[in-house]
Formats: C-alpha cells, structure tokens, sequence
C-alpha cells in the first residue's frame, strides 16, 4: 500500500498528496472514516482517476472545533506546533492568546508567538503587545518580531518552522494569509492545483488546508479556530496551560477553588502580593466558568 498526506478535506473527498508529489481527489470508504489535513494515509487505486483512501494511520493529535451547541468537529491531524499570531494593530487580546497557550496544551504541541507588523510597532504598542503575552512569558515559549511588509525576522521564523507542522491561528487582521503568502512563495500555483484537482473552483480556500514550505515543514491554515471553545476541556487540561498559577491554586482551600472570594484562596493572595499576573488569572476564570456552564 501507497502512504500519502492529506492536504484538505470536504467530507468524504479528499486532496492527498502522493510520495512523488502530485495531488490527486480520494475518495474515503464509510468504514475507514473522515481523513483530516495533516492525515497519513494508506491509498489504492489508479491516479488520477478512482484513489481510494483505504486506512488513516493512528493520529498523533487531532485539532477539533467545537460549534455553539457543543458538537465536535475535527479539522487537522498531527500537528507539531501552535503559531499564535499576534500585531499592533488590531490591538491584541490576552483572553485569547491564554485561550491559545491552552489549546496547545491541550493538543500537547509547542507554542510559538509570533509578533508580525514590527514595522508599525511604536513602544507604546510593544508595551501593549508584551502585555497581553503574559502567558507566553510564563512558559518560555519563542516570541519571534516578523514583517511581512518588510521581511523581518522572516528567516528566523523560517528555521523554527522547519520539518514541522505548525497551524496559524489569531485574530482577524493580524497577518496569518500575509504571512502565508511570505512564507509559501508557490501559493497561488498550490491553491490553483488544489481546485483543480477537486474540481471545486475556488471553495478549497475556505477549508483547513496543509501548505508545504520549501525549507521543509508544513503550515495548516485554518479559518475554523477563529472562534474557539475549549468548553469540553477538563479542568487539569485548562490548569496545565496556566504553569504560573498552578503552584498557587494547589495551595488554595478548596479543591474547586473559583479564586474569586473563597477563603483560604492562594490564587488571590499570590496577585494581591504581585507574584502572577491579575490578566492571567482572569484567562484562567473565564475558562473554567465556560467549563462550569456546560
Ligand atoms: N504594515 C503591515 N501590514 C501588514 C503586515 N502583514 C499584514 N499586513 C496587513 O494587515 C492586513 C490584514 O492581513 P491578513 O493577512 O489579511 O490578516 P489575516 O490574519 O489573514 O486576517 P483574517 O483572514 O481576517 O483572519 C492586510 O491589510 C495586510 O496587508 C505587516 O507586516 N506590516
Ligand atoms: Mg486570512
Ligand atoms: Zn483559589
């Protein structure tokens, strides 16, 4: 059996990449399931025409969007690395880059932060911007300054890219397809092969799709994990993206501890002392309220 990639998906059709390169439509069998970007695939057939996807290997980790009434959806398969991609403008929000730092735990791949637009980062933004990375202080995770106005800081984002596959994800604005098209010069081309080989026009864009990058490595772009809910998470996974408070809430009276009001409440005195940061802690709240609610 042949193994190939896959590199986007619409339902039971997929786009997989050959070990020589070419992309070709597949088609998965109702018992073998749905294959994902980023799956391993085991495929038959005679390309270009009728490729089945016989088996997708065991997954390393699987990226999942949970909609508003709570049914999951997987996007991606066997990612390495979470990129959070954040700028001056618009104006970057802590919430959601603890919201990020959690889901890497939660996917247990490496976050990297990436600060894109240094060209229109005055110190008043950078102080703002360090800010809200609080959480990426906390855990030591890679902060590389990019432009993709300029081409900053791109070849280092380049090596720390390489033989890895890293999703994007940040607010709207802040650069994830401008730094796409920096760093994956043959997209157009890419993207034109994907439609073609689909036959879907141009609806390949809108779906969580694989780009291989030249010096090696791959980056998932994925329009799914804008709005993300981390609601099916367990509490100890949410506690495991917050290594700076943990220590405290160990120490907390209650096991449940919300480290709102309770007494005896170690979260609380730690902040009121100056040791975590209070934007943090609020991160952490505000998870385990949605956790709470259901
Ligand atoms: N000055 C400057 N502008 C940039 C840079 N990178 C991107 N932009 C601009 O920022 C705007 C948003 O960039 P996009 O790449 O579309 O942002 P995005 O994250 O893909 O946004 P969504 O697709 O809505 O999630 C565009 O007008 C870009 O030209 C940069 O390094 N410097
Ligand atoms: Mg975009
Ligand atoms: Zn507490």
């Amino acid at each position: 059996m042949d193994q190939a990639r896959v590199i986007v998906s619409f339902g039971a059709d997929s786009i997989i990449e050959t070990a020589d390169g070419q992309l070709h439509r597949a088609l998965t069998r109702r018992r073998t399931g749905r294959a994902i970007a980023g799956d391993r695939v085991d495929w038959g057939g005679q390309p270009p025409h009728q490729v089945v996807i016989e088996r997708i290997q065991p997954r390393r980790n699987t990226l999942v969007r949970t909609n508003y009434r709570g049914q999951e959806r997987p996007l991606a398969a066997n990612l390495d690395q979470l990129v959070v991609v954040c700028a001056p403008q618009p104006a970057p929000d802590q919430r959601l880059v603890d919201r990020y730092l959690v889901l890497a735990t939660s996917l247990n791949v490496d976050p990297v932060v990436v600060i894109n637009k240094s060209d229109r980062l005055d110190d008043h933004d950078a102080s703002a911007v360090q800010a809200a990375l609080a959480g990426a202080h906390a855990r030591a995770c890679p902060i590389h300054t990019v432009s993709c106005a300029t081409g900053d800081g791109l070849e280092a984002l380049t090596a720390a890219l390489a033989d890895r596959t890293s999703l994007l994800v940040g607010q709207s604005g802040v650069g994830k397809s401008s730094l796409i098209n920096a760093l994956v010069p043959d997209r157009q081309a890419r993207t034109q092969a994907i439609s073609e080989a689909s036959g879907q026009g141009r609806h390949t864009t809108t779906e969580t799709t694989l780009y291989p990058l030249p010096g090696g490595g791959d980056l998932v772009d994925s329009p799914g994990v804008r709005i993300l809910r981390l609601a099916h998470l367990s509490r100890d996974v949410i506690e495991s993206g917050f290594p700076d408070i943990a220590p405290y809430a160990d120490a907390c009276e209650f096991r449940d501890c919300e480290h709102d009001r309770e007494p005896g409440c170690a979260v609380r005195a730690a902040v009121d002392q100056g040791r975590i940061d209070a934007g943090r802690v609020a991160s952490l709240q505000e998870l385990l309220a949605e956790r709470n609610a259901g």
